[in-house]
């Protein structure tokens, strides 16, 4: 486990207002969250990890439970999420975080556990792990940030890479026939009645990142309330690896992304929305019955069936 010996002990709270370092008059607009480290981030220019981590900061600030948090890492550009996030964290080898994180959850049950991964990481090395921990049902929150590649080592095909996509090791274009269908991984896993909390936002424009902001604070709400996983999975931006500027991988997201993994939530089970596989043995499924086939990324919907989310 990594401490912070450099931030010494977190200030968790705002000075109230009316005091000097907060006057009654001053309005703020914005302001860097306490949980977010003072320094320039390694991350290539429109990189979305920064937006995620700002989310995240602001959500554990605001439920107070920061100093009772600890972030499980993983590998990939998302693995400087302990940099910069002013948590104490623990890393976990390629695809392993869901496991890592089971067992720090499982040791210390009073601990706020989530894990922090890239698709490369999620779904494609790590795709066991995260399984089998939602089928468990075990109580961490997953923030996946999906941005369709392995960003860190080159730009190679993922497993959500969307078809036709040209990466380094598909130049000539994602193949379906041969390279096989981009894995829609929360519609998936929101069948499996060890889900409680599972929904899909962007960071895209400032409307879509409120609503993913919404959607980290429900899926945190939701360990808190100990009913299962939670997991947010955010489609997010690697101008590098898909060739683009900044502004255009931006537009990228909105135009095709967005289009082939739609944005919603899946399963909020404590309020009803959503079901789930009935469970085999011993365990009612809340909703009951089985959901309907979700439209794989790239699928055409006449082949894959209706399934979208509901509004977040
Ligand atoms: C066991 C193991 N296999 C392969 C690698 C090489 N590797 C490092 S990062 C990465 C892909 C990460 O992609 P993703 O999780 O999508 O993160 P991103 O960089 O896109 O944020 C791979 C394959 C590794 N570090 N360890
Ligand atoms: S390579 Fe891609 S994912 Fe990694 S920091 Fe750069 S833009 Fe972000
Ligand atoms: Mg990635």
């Amino acid at each position: 486990m990594t401490m912070k010996p450099e931030v010494g002990p977190l200030p968790l709270r705002r000075p109230a207002t009316g005091t000097p370092d907060a006057p009654a008059a001053a309005r703020t607009i914005y302001r860097r969250p306490i949980l977010l480290s003072a320094q320039p981030t390694s991350y290539c220019p429109g990189c979305g990890h920064g937006i995620v981590h700002r989310l995240i900061a602001e959500v554990l600030e605001e439920l107070g439970v920061a100093d009772r948090t600890i972030l499980v890492g993983s590998v990939g550009c998302a693995v400087f999420a302990y940099d910069y996030l002013r948590l104490d964290a623990v890393e976990s080898p390629h695809g392993r975080a869901a496991a890592v994180a089971t067992g720090v959850k499982r040791y210390r049950p009073d601990r706020v556990v989530f894990t922090y991964q890239g698709d490369g990481d999620l779904a494609a090395i790590g795709t066991a792990e995260i399984v089998h921990a939602a089928a468990r049902g075990e109580r961490i929150t997953v923030i996946f940030v999906n941005n369709g590649i392995y960003g860190m080592t080159g730009g190679q095909m993922a497993p959500t890479t969307l078809a036709g996509q040209k990466t380094t090791s598909s130049p000539l274009g994602r193949d379906t026939r041969t390279q096989g269908y981009p894995l829609p991984v929360t519609e998936l896993l929101s069948l499996l009645p060890g889900v409680a909390y599972a929904a899909r936002g962007c960071i895209a424009e400032p409307g879509l990142i409120g609503k993913t902001k919404a959607m980290i604070r429900r899926a945190f709400d939701v360990q808190l309330e100990d009913t299962g996983l939670s997991i947010v999975e955010v489609l997010s931006t690697c101008p590098v690896g898909w060739g683009m500027t900044p502004t255009e991988s931006m537009q990228r997201l909105e135009s095709e992304v967005m289009g082939a993994y739609p944005v919603g939530l899946f399963v909020d089970r404590a309020k009803g929305v959503g079901q789930a596989m009935p469970a085999p043995v011993g365990r009612a499924s809340p909703a009951g019955g089985c959901a309907a086939a979700a439209p794989g990324p790239g699928v055409p919907a006449k082949e894959a069936g209706p399934a979208r989310p509901a509004e977040a």
